[in-house]
């Protein structure tokens, strides 16, 4: 159960920083209202503005240019330009998860597999998701809660999800596209030696 509290106290902090920015938005929306009332000031604000408005544009656009620059070098696809050292067939389905080592010539309704697999550390996996009813979501954890991939499980398409784990251990599989009223219950296990 170590893996829901954690996952719990992730959601409670996104929920505070999104109540504190919710206040934020709400204060300077609040102050703008409350110090815009004299038309003289409107005119004078609005000059102001428009004399560093050049100027914030100038250097949001570099701002962005960086950005892009620096994460676009981060994403994690190079590593995955090789052929698989193993591929797991997996299938979700209303509600559970169905996986398998190796690929499957059968329908995703007709496929039978378990929701346990094993497989090894620092090798590269690739997980062929689907999905045999509705949208479902095939998110991978470690053991300490942390969402290490993840990709859609759609019924008619066949994604691709490409990962090397790290070190061997239990990681944890959840649904993420919530499918209805057992969607909470579709868990599985990956084990890694
Ligand atoms: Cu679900």
């Amino acid at each position: 159960m170590d893996i829901f509290n954690t996952l719990l106290s992730i959601q409670s902090f996104a929920a505070t920083i999104s109540f504190i920015a919710g206040a934020l938005v709400v204060s300077v929306v609040a102050f703008l209202m409350i110090s815009s009332k004299n038309v003289e000031e409107k005119h004078l604000a609005k000059e102001k503005v428009y004399k560093v408005r050049d100027k914030y544009f100038v250097f949001l656009s570099a701002c962005i240019v960086a950005g892009l620059f620096i994460s676009l070098r981060l994403l994690p696809y190079s590593p995955f330009e090789s052929h698989p050292d193993q591929e797991v067939t997996v299938v979700a389905m209303q509600w559970a998860w169905k996986m398998g080592i190796g690929k499957t010539d059968l329908s995703p309704s007709e496929f039978q597999g378990i929701n346990e697999v094993t497989v090894e550390s620092g090798k590269h996996i690739q997980f062929l998701v689907t999905s045999a009813d509705v949208n479902h979501n095939f998110a991978i954890y470690n053991n300490a809660g942390d969402l290490v991939a993840q990709t859609q499980a759609m019924p008619g398409y066949q994604n691709k999800l490409d990962y090397i784990f790290p070190e061997a251990g239990e990681y944890h599989v959840l649904c993420l596209e919530y499918c209805g009223l057992a969607h909470g219950f579709m868990t599985a296990t990956i084990h890694v030696k």
